[in-house]
């Protein structure tokens, strides 16, 4: 077993830091489909890292590229100079793209294509001549990232509440989720999407003038709201609106891109296309940090023929954007995705899937389960007064048997990598049936995390 490291200065992002100082979950290693912690548990990844690791971990064609790429060329300045790996990772990326989304800009992350994502509409209509189209439409439940922007248009108080006032001139249409009327379907809800829809219409024009809107931002999917599904013609019916109006629809696809939905977007699979789409996590297999956006042709060129001519078309950018070592991951993933036909082996998946998720139904405190392509959110009755307080003791108790599950409220969030085998994903779900009949079973000692696992406990040194 590997000691511990001093725990004192590094402040964990979105974690409880003292509850998790005196539990410590730290990995050492990752392969395939699996996880090492430093007290050599093997854990079976069902989250993908953080849905970012598509292709599951430790990719001999990602680390060779990247560690190649570190020795040619570490870095380029991105602004006024670039490096040829850029154009290429853009241009594979185009045409991984639903077709029209083909030009690209690159960012560092999820939180940074989102926010580019909304100043590329805004700057948009500034530069056809539509300056007064300035205000964003995110949706409750939605997650965009932390950067302001992102924040903004997201729908998660919790995540916003603490930060102050946040962007003016942004408004929410409603979340999907009705627990009531489509608890266990399987699939997306097959009614109420039009009518869900038409609500984003009706407050534009009561509230707003729709002229004034720039843009609407979507997830295909919600995903870190806890896996809320848009209903059957939901997303067609916001794109006609959108069109109706001349505002801009945006996909947020940093969870729905690259495979996890059993088709490369979320865009594919439901048969609407965006005008921008953003992306990070599986673009690199989560081996490197990046993000990007694509963009139509024609809001791209609309800056290229109205801008002055050698004027900076669109003052944004990061030092980052298209890092060297991220466009070699990039490249090699989008190889990967060719070599091993990911994207076609998880819609072979997905009914598997479906029927191992499915199979929770009845086991106790499971009041819904919601899935689609290689995810699944399995939402539980909340203990009164302990929010969260089960899917937590879920989590521990599937860490305890060698099963990475992610939680979000009262939702366990599933979403493997989609080199998952059929086994495994069985592995999974009983897994999670076993934890929640045993939280059952033991009450309120069920729920006292202090007694979960204990071995990692130990490690902790006491203070000299
Ligand atoms: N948009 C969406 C739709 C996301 O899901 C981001 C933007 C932000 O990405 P970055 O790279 O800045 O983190 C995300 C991130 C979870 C979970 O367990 C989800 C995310 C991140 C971490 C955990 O649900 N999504």
């Amino acid at each position: 077993m590997a000691g511990l490291p001093n725990l004192d200065h590094y402040w964990l992002p979105f974690t409880a830091n003292r509850q998790f100082k005196s539990m410590p979950r730290l990995f050492k290693a990752a392969k395939g489909n699996y996880y090492t912690t430093i007290d050599d548990r093997i854990l079976l990844d069902g989250t993908a890292g953080l849905w970012c690791v598509a292709a599951g971990h430790g990719r001999e064609e990602i680390a060779s590229a990247v560690a190649h790429q570190l020795r040619t060329l570490d870095y380029a300045p991105a602004f006024q100079n670039s490096h040829p790996l850029a154009f290429e990772a853009a241009e594979r990326l185009a045409q991984f793209m639903p077709h029209g989304l083909d030009r690209i800009f690159f960012t560092g992350s999820g939180s940074e294509s989102a926010d580019t994502a909304l100043k590329i509409a805004l700057a948009y209509h500034r530069v056809t001549g539509n300056p007064l189209r300035n205000k964003l439409i995110g949706r409750e439940r939605g997650y965009h990232g932390v950067n302001f922007g992102g924040l903004s248009v997201g729908g998660i108080a919790g995540n916003s509440k603490s930060f102050g006032n946040g962007l003016a001139g942004v408004d929410h249409i409603r979340h999907p989720l009705d627990i009531s009327r489509n608890a266990f379907t399987r699939g997306v809800p097959k009614d109420g999407g039009v009518e869900l829809a038409n609500e984003f219409e009706q407050r534009i024009t009561t509230l707003h003038d729709p002229a004034t809107i720039a843009a609407l931002i979507v997830e295909p999917m919600q995903g870190s709201a806890g896996v809320v599904l848009p209903p059957a013609g939901y997303l067609k019916r916001l794109r006609e609106i959108c069109d109706k109006y001349g505002i801009l629809l945006i996909f947020d696809e940093v969870i729905t891109g690259f495979g996890r939905l059993g088709t490369r977007f979320g865009s594919d699979y439901f048969g609407v296309v965006p005008d921008i789409l953003t992306c990070a996590k599986g673009l690199t297999n989560g081996a490197v940090p990046m993000g990007a956006v694509a963009v139509k042709r024609e809001i791209h060129d609309a800056f290229m023929s109205n801008a002055p001519a050698n004027a900076i078309e669109l003052p944004h950018g990061y030092t980052y954007t298209a890092h060297p070592i991220a466009c070699a991951a990039a490249i090699a993933m989008n190889n990967i995705f060719a070599a091993d036909k990911l994207v076609e082996r998880a819609a072979g998946l997905g009914g598997h899937f479906e029927q191992a998720a499915h199979s929770l139904k009845g086991v106790p405190f499971v009041r819904d389960v919601r899935n689609i392509g290689l995810v699944a959110g399995i939402e539980l009755e909340p203990t009164p007064g302990k929010p969260g307080a089960r899917a937590f003791a879920t989590y521990l108790k599937c860490y305890e048997m060698g099963v990475l599950v992610r939680y979000t409220g009262d939702v366990i969030a599933i979403s493997p990598p989609l080199t998952i085998e059929k086994n495994e994903i069985d592995r999974i779900f009983s897994c999670i049936a076993e934890a929640l009949t045993s939280i059952a079973a033991e009450g309120d000692k069920g729920l006292d995390f202090t007694r979960y696992l204990k071995d990692e406990q130990q490690w902790v040194v006491p203070p000299a």
